[in-house]
């Protein structure tokens, strides 16, 4: 007789903490500020989103007929028969960027070309039309594969615009459209992410096309529900840049005026649709000023995508511009560094394979990664904090457990005695996302024997933040956390010396 009640009671207590959990919420005319800052301050990502920021790192490939053309945007008018890889080996796109540490791919199925690199039913203008492997190959499924077996995510990127589809700029193309996605979203097992871009430019017949955004993102809720939709899409936003340099002050909760009840109730509350709006190049995107005058908020976290050469697709002619692992370990701690997840783009070459220059730049990339964060130096330290518990939980190198200051707290300092004298040039704060994005400044010193004295400060910190600065030696560190909007939590903290 027992059973039931326990179970019902099991069941309320869950439904409690799911509908606790939520990423975005209505601000009504009558929310005082603390209730605004306090909204913000509890918003959490989706289950699909905290995956994605846990990835850290991800790759674009782009590949089609601007790889033949030497070109970056082609017309729609190619011949497929310029396709036409001599060596294409999937398999070694995901290990080289597995070895480089990459999580998760993104593939350009289909590009504002229109030319699909899977034979798609619903158009010619494919693989099926090229001479590569007699017109039998399907490139989507060869990466899908590849991922599959090395165990990368995988994600497809489909160009609304089509500068080939006589459809384009009709009722119709929306429907082409779906059909195109459904066949990227059904044929190939899991897709991880879709990621839309915003370019909306003219088809063949000089029309633009309405894009119906929100029938695109009920079909991937539908049948893709763990896929995160990025840029034109609800889950990962645009940082605002192609140039791999984030914001200094990186909020992942925004402002999101469109969260109209429909967009709501269409969607599962853990998993809102909708169109992203307004500026999201702005050096403010979520300050208090920002949230206070909003209608809604949403937690909508940065993606920082670039290119390892000048341009999204190869030409041989930047073989020598490939950035070096310096300059990627710099883009490193601009975009990863800044609370975002960096998209790093590494094309393909004509014979299908990652160029020589590119993977000996990844894995110099890779070294440096992995001399710098070998040894966290805090390791051992003894921890003194307004409040002691749990404060061995941000030496311990798991993300899930965390250090939080006491409840009404809105600044903390830490103190760590190093287990002896130490030199370090590297600072790794991490929030716990899982209960919100909340500290909005600090700073951090080191004893000298005398004083404390400030060796750099910064302001979010969110999932990761990374702050170099000149060697300091000491045997004791704090971190001062002077401003936030809800008692600070810190799930990683860490300090490192800079491979040379
Ligand atoms: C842009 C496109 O126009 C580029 O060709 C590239 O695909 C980039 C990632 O997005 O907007």
């Amino acid at each position: 007789m027992k059973k039931p009640f326990l179970l019902l009671s099991l069941f309320i207590s869950v439904t409690v903490v799911a509908q606790q959990k939520n990423n975005f919420a209505i601000i009504e005319s009558s929310d005082l500020e603390k209730t605004i800052i306090q909204k913000a301050a509890t918003l959490t990502p989706t289950a699909s989103q905290l995956r994605w920021q846990q990835l850290e790192l991800t790759a674009f490939f782009h590949f089609g007929v601007n790889t033949f053309t030497g070109k970056e945007w082609g017309t729609g008018k190619e011949n497929p028969a310029i396709f036409n890889p001599s060596e294409l080996d999937a398999k070694q796109w995901v290990r080289v960027a597995k070895e480089a540490g990459i999580k998760q791919v993104i593939l350009t199925a289909k590009h504002h070309d229109g030319f699909c690199l899977w034979p798609s039913k619903y158009t010619s203008h494919s693989v099926k039309s090229s001479p590569w492997k007699n017109g039998k190959g399907d490139v989507v499924k060869e990466v899908a594969n590849a991922c599959k077996e090395l165990g990368v995510g995988f994600g497809v990127y489909l160009s609304p615009w089509d500068m080939n589809s006589p459809l384009y700029g009709s009722e119709e193309y929306n429907d082409f459209f779906v059909n195109q996605l459904t066949e990227l979203l059904t044929q190939y097992g899991r897709v991880d992410e879709v990621w839309f871009d915003g370019a909306n430019g003219e088809g063949p017949n000089g029309k633009k096309q309405v894009y119906d955004f929100d029938r695109w993102y009920k079909l991937i809720r539908k049948l893709q529900p763990a896929a995160t939709i990025a840029i034109m899409g609800p889950d990962v936003r645009w940082v605002g840049t192609e140039t791999g340099y984030g914001r200094e002050t990186e909020w992942s909760v925004v402002p999101a005026n469109n969260l109209d009840q429909s967009a709501i109730a269409a969607n599962s509350q853990q998993a809102i649709a909708f169109k992203p709006q307004g500026d999201m190049m702005g050096n403010d995107l979520g300050s208090r000023e920002k949230i206070l005058k909003a209608k809604g908020l949403v937690w909508y976290p940065a993606e920082t995508d670039v290119s390892i050469r000048p341009g999204w697709f190869y030409h041989s002619g930047e073989d020598k511009s490939v950035k070096t692992p310096e300059k990627l370990f710099d883009i490193y701690y601009n975009s990863v560094g800044k609370n975002s997840v960096l998209l790093l783009n590494i094309p393909p070459d004509k014979r299908g394979l990652i160029n020589e220059n590119d993977v000996q730049s990844l894995r110099g990339w890779k070294q440096l990664r992995d001399q710098t964060f070998k040894l966290n130096l805090v390791q051992n330290a003894i921890i003194k904090a307004s409040s002691n518990k749990n404060t061995n939980a941000m030496l311990d190198g798991k993300y899930n457990t965390f250090w939080i200051a006491p409840v009404r707290d809105t600044t903390a300092i830490l103190e760590f005695e190093l287990k002896g004298t130490k030199t370090f040039d590297v600072l790794c704060l991490q929030e716990n996302i899982e209960i919100g994005q909340r500290v909005e400044r600090f700073v951090f010193e080191s004893w000298n024997g005398k004083a404390w004295e400030k060796i750099t400060e910064g302001t979010t910190i969110g999932y990761k933040r990374l702050l170099r600065f000149e060697p300091v030696t000491s045997d004791k560190v704090r971190l001062r956390i002077v401003a936030s909007r809800l008692n600070p939590s810190l799930s990683e903290f860490g300090l490192y010396k800079q491979a040379n």
